[in-house]
Parts: C-alpha cells; sequence; structure tokens
C-alpha cells in the first residue's frame, strides 16, 4: 500500500523485523515514512522459500501485496562468508538450530574456527513491487568475521561483522547513523531514495 497525503508518501515494508524498520526510518526524509507487517496483523508471515536474495524480496513483497494491493517494499538480506562458499547466505536468520543472534554467532565462530580467510559480506536486495513488475536496488558492504564478539548495538551478525569502512571496530560499536552510511542495506536504501520517482510511483 502506498498512501500520497499531499506530499507525504507512506509505503508498506514487508518486515517483521523491528531492527530493520528502526534502521530504515533513520534514514528516511520527513516527507516518506514506513510502516512494517507488525501494522497489519491479519497477514501472515510472508514465505522466504527461494535460493537468493532477490527471489526472498519478490516473494515477500509480492505476498504482502495481495493482501493490500498498492506498493510494496520488501527486503531481503544476509551475511555471506568466503571461507563457507556463501554461507550462511539466504539462511542467515536460520543459520543454527535455535535461529537466535546468540546461536547463530556462536556457530559462525565455530564454523571458523581454523580458518584463516576471514573475509565476508553483507549483502541486501529491496524489491519494490506495484502489481504489474518488479524492481529491484541491491547493497553490499565488505568485511571480515571478528575473532570475538564485541559490541551492543544493531542486530544479528553485527558484533561479529568488521566492516572495511571502520577497520577497528565491529558493525555493533557503530552509531545507527554510521552504520547506515556504509551498511549494505544503508547503500540499498540510498540508491532506492535516489532513484524514488523511478521506482516508487
Ligand atoms: P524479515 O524477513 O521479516 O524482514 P529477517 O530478520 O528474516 O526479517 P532477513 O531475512 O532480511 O530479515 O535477514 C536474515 C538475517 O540476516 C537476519 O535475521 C540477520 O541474522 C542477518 N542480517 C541481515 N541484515 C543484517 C544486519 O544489518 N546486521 C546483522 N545481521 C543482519
Amino acid at each position: 500500500m502506498q498512501v500520497l497525503f499531499g506530499e507525504f508518501m507512506q509505503i508498506v515494508l514487508a518486515s517483521q523485523n523491528q531492527h530493520k524498520i528502526e534502521e530504515i526510518n533513520a534514514m528516511l526524509p520527513q516527507d516518506i515514512s514506513i510502516i512494517g507487517l507488525d501494522s497489519f496483523p491479519h497477514i501472515p508471515e510472508p514465505p522466504e522459500t527461494k535460493n537468493t536474495f532477490r527471489g526472498n524480496a519478490e516473494q515477500k513483497a509480492r505476498f504482502v501485496h495481495s493482501y493490500i494491493g498498492g506498493v510494496v517494499v520488501a527486503d531481503d538480506s544476509g551475511l555471506e562468508v568466503l571461507a563457507l562458499d556463501g554461507r550462511p547466505g539466504v539462511f542467515s536468520k536460520r543459520y543454527s538450530e535455535e535461529g537466535t543472534a546468540v546461536a547463530n554467532n556462536h556457530k559462525l565462530l565455530m564454523e571458523l574456527s581454523t580458518k584463516t580467510d576471514r573475509r565476508a559480506q553483507f549483502r541486501c536486495v529491496f524489491a519494490i513491487f506495484d502489481g504489474m513488475e518488479t524492481k529491484f536496488v541491491e547493497g553490499t558492504c565488505l568485511g571480515k568475521i571478528a575473532l570475538a564478539l564485541s559490541g551492543s548495538k544493531g542486530f544479528g551478525y553485527d558484533p561479529l561483522f568488521v566492516p572495511d569502512a571502520h577497520p577497528n571496530r565491529s558493525m555493533a560499536e557503530l552509531s545507527m547513523t554510521e552504520k547506515n552510511e556504509i551498511s549494505h542495506r544503508g547503500l540499498a536504501l540510498q540508491e532506492l531514495l535516489k532513484r524514488k520517482n523511478e521506482l516508487l510511483t
């Protein structure tokens, strides 16, 4: 759903992740706001059964569109670790059995304990579906997996991810503004906002 009140635009983001919604809201200009799926309790959790970020983002956007119409934006994101051949990738949320950030980070440290190559990247794809076609914007953030967790900001793998742009701090030690300037989601959103007239209307 996209509602235009004069110059004000409200967009539905097909996400249940409050951290994401907070990060995205912090980047939006005053004339655009997003509302997450918590505002639509009748919509079930969107499926994420594809094997690419693009496929999952489009699947989420189309699913939510089928309930409410309009323009729906969805993002799918995750961590790709070079020494693990790109895992956890699209399975980033459910990498460990428990699926919590603590368990996921623990499993990642275990799997990398014998690896010297710690290179990794966060990737984010936004899908924008208007009922006719799907458009995409993407962002990538390069970095390395630390030997131990540090920091308490952000979410998910942030305490283990040291971005190349700030090589002395983990993502969880950056302020939200600093993270948004360099993160996969921040970069994808900067692109989306730059092209908003083409992508959102
Ligand atoms: P929605 O699908 O409801 O939006 P989600 O948490 O499942 O929420 P994703 O599928 O996009 O969102 O992300 C999968 C996981 O990738 C996420 O749960 C985190 O573990 C990890 N991840 C994505 N972006 C991250 C970030 O900015 N910082 C740390 N971890 C991130």
